[in-house]
């Protein structure tokens, strides 16, 4: 073995010893005390239907004959006429989800929030009520990932489709599930989800490929000590360093070494908090729904052992691939299936989450215990995890590996842009972010989709907004000219991913031109490029932006009014309007100090 090597195992063995709390099983703290209500992470969490039964069945399943391969999600969504209700209420909160106790926003009193259930062809109705007090503060939310075609207003991106929900207000947000699959919902209110505002959604659809057992979301989040406004603060002050996350979380949990905190906090922090468990049939083949949900990080999961199958990408289905290792950006879903095959019935295994190198973590690794059917619960498990070094590149899986289930050849477009992005220093000293040459700061008092409705067509230069009139196909070369790598997320549409790498894109090469990739989110890496593209045919406005929230927070975010004419046909329900009169009223006596975007 060469010196190096040697060196490095060396420094290796070092790092395993010092992390040996990461791997504590008995839990310090009770699941209320880390997670308020939510019962995920826990061998009590839910098991999930193969779909919600309260409905007719044409065909045994309620979507009917339509299959992934033989219907277009994007305008042939089946329509069920069942209507899906929740109630959510936010509030503040005191929780210790890694030991170390914060201020925090709970959806329901719980981190994460209730999972939204869904057919695929359902209305989702949710219910927000403000109930955010000392102090008070402006929220909404937005289902990431789903079209809301002929609903842009359901979107929740506050100053884009509607006005913040006041302090003491409510709103019923309404739309359809048009696609399926795993997704989450968060507030889109500054960088508030990052308080912990956030929660999963199962949308149940066909399936391309056979399973025994929904095991449900697994939700990764890079996780922080400080609360959300501290960081965008420190994020927006002149020659501060990033902000970086203090744990990583699978399910809202982990432990943490309190040795590390400042002597004045130790009372605030507890060892071997408890981390998440999951339970596995022997034998049989469990999906789990894996959710990037954080705030800054690339994650790379794994599961001690096992393979996983990946069956969709965001909300497309694509043709199974195997591989030891699944990477998301923030905001991406992979849903993957193990099967629980590997040693015998008593066997258990370390599922890990990574933080990758391109992020800003000082304790990037996750775990959670995974038990087959007659393992002891108590116990840890002992395996070994794959080696399969973190490549260092930011990037997703390989675009040749992933090839949706539905075919679409993507059409010539019709309008072509690059869209770079760039860092620049303002007078002030701050530190922030151009795409397209523009930074975005939204008017939470006077949403876009609000003024575009009244036939406004001009919008000040902060909004960085662009509009698409009827174009067809839209395709965006983004250029990404900053050593960070961004998960560029685009609302209202899936993208076509046609290209990706480092420099810049030899303006030809397209990976499966007859089928490309297609999601929601997808990595730029640094100093690289993505080619993107869409069918531009759902008037709106429509938000593209980096979903680090940091990034977004110092105007990562740009929109896109499209088909200006179609939007001034729209009759907006009033509820849209309403949320600006109480948001205009509560403003008038609170000053909101909008440190940021904003969103
Ligand atoms: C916690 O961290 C400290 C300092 O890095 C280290 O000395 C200690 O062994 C760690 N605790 C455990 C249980 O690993
Ligand atoms: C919301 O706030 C009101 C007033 O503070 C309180 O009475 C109510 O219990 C709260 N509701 C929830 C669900 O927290
Ligand atoms: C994740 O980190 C652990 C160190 O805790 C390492 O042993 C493992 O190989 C990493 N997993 C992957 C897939 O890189
Ligand atoms: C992108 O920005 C960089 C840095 O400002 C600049 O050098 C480059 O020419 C720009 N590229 C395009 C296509 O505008
Ligand atoms: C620079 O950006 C910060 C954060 O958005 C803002 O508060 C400040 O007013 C800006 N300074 C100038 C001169 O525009
Ligand atoms: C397509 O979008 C571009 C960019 O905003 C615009 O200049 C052009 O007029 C649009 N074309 C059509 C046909 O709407
Ligand atoms: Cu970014």
């Amino acid at each position: 073995m060469s010196l190096f090597g040697g060196l490095l195992s060396g420094i290796f063995g070092v790092l395993t010893n010092a992390l040996s709390w990461l791997f504590g099983i008995t839990a310090a703290l009770a699941q209320t005390a880390t997670n308020g209500t939510s019962l995920l992470g826990t061998l009590s969490a839910a098991l999930l239907p193969l779909f919600l039964t309260n409905n007719p069945l044409p065909n045994g399943y309620p979507w009917g004959t339509k299959t992934c391969t033989n219907t277009n999600p994007y305008n042939s969504s089946p329509n069920t006429g069942i209507i899906r209700s929740y109630d959510f209420t936010i509030t503040r909160g005191v929780i210790a989800p890694d030991g170390y106790q914060r201020d925090v926003m709970l959806v329901n009193g719980a981190f994460p929030g209730p999972t939204i259930e869904a057919n695929w062809g359902d209305t989702i109705q949710v219910t927000l009520h403000n109930n955010i007090t000392g102090p008070e503060e402006g929220t909404s939310l937005h289902w990431h990932g789903f079209l809301q075609t002929g609903t842009p207003w359901e979107d929740g991106v506050p100053g884009v489709m509607q006005c913040p929900v006041a302090p003491g207000k409510s709103y019923t947000y309404s739309f359809k599930a048009e696609l399926y699959g795993t997704s989450w919902y968060h507030s889109h209110y500054s960088s508030q989800y990052s308080g912990g505002a956030l929660g999963p959604i199962v949308v149940y659809g066909p399936t391309n490929a056979a399973y025994d057992i929904d095991l449900g979301p697994v939700m990764l989040t890079d996780w922080y000590h400080k609360d959300y406004n501290t960081l965008v603060e420190q994020t927006l002050t002149a020659g501060a360093a990033p902000v970086r996350s203090d744990n990583n979380l699978i399910n809202g949990k982990m432990n943490f070494n309190c040795s590390s905190v400042a002597a004045g906090d130790t009372t605030k922090c507890t060892n071997n908090a408890g981390v998440s468990k999951f339970k596995l049939t022997y034998g049989k083949t469990h999906r789990m729904r894996l959710v990037n949900a954080g705030s800054e990080a690339v994650q790379r999961f794994s599961l001690d052992g096992h393979t996983l199958t990946v069956i969709a990408n965001d909300y497309v289905p694509v043709q199974p691939y195997q591989t030891k290792v699944v990477t998301l950006g923030v905001g991406q879903r992979a849903d993957v299936l193990v099967t629980a095959n590997v040693g015998t019935a008593s066997s258990s295994y370390w599922m890990r989450s990574n933080i990758t190198s391109c992020s800003n973590a000082d304790q990037p690794y996750a775990v959670a215990a995974v038990y087959y059917s007659s393992a002891d619960t108590s116990k840890a498990p002992a395996s070994t995890a794959w080696n399969v070094p973190d490549p260092g590149t930011c990037a997703n899986d390989a675009l040749s590996t992933t090839v949706p289930m539905y075919t679409i050849t993507p059409p010539t477009p019709s309008y072509t842009h690059t869209y770079n992005i760039t860092l620049f220093t303002n007078g002030s000293g701050v530190t922030l972010w151009d795409l397209d040459d523009g930074s975005a700061r939204v008017d939470y008092n006077a949403p876009t989709l609000l003024s575009a409705q009244q036939g406004v067509t001009t919008f000040d230069a902060e909004a960085n907004l662009r509009t698409l009139y009827t174009n067809s196909s839209v395709r965006m070369i983004v250029e990404n000219n900053t050593p960070a790598a961004h998960p560029m997320h685009l609302h209202g549409f899936n993208m076509y991913v046609l290209a990706e790498g480092t420099g810049t894109w030899d303006g030809t090469t397209i990976v499966n031109p007859t089928n490309p990739q297609r999601r929601d989110v997808q990595q730029v890496r640094g100093n690289g490029y993505i080619v993107l593209q869409f069918d531009s045919t759902n008037p709106g406005v429509w938000p593209f932006h980096c979903h680090i929230s940091w990034h977004a927070s110092a105007g990562l975010f740009m929109q896109f009014l499209v088909e200006p004419e179609e939007v001034k046909k729209f009759s907006i329900p009033m509820k849209v309007a309403n949320t600006c009169t109480d948001w205009q009223a509560y403003t008038n006596v609170d000053v909101v100090d909008q440190i940021d975007s904003g969103v």
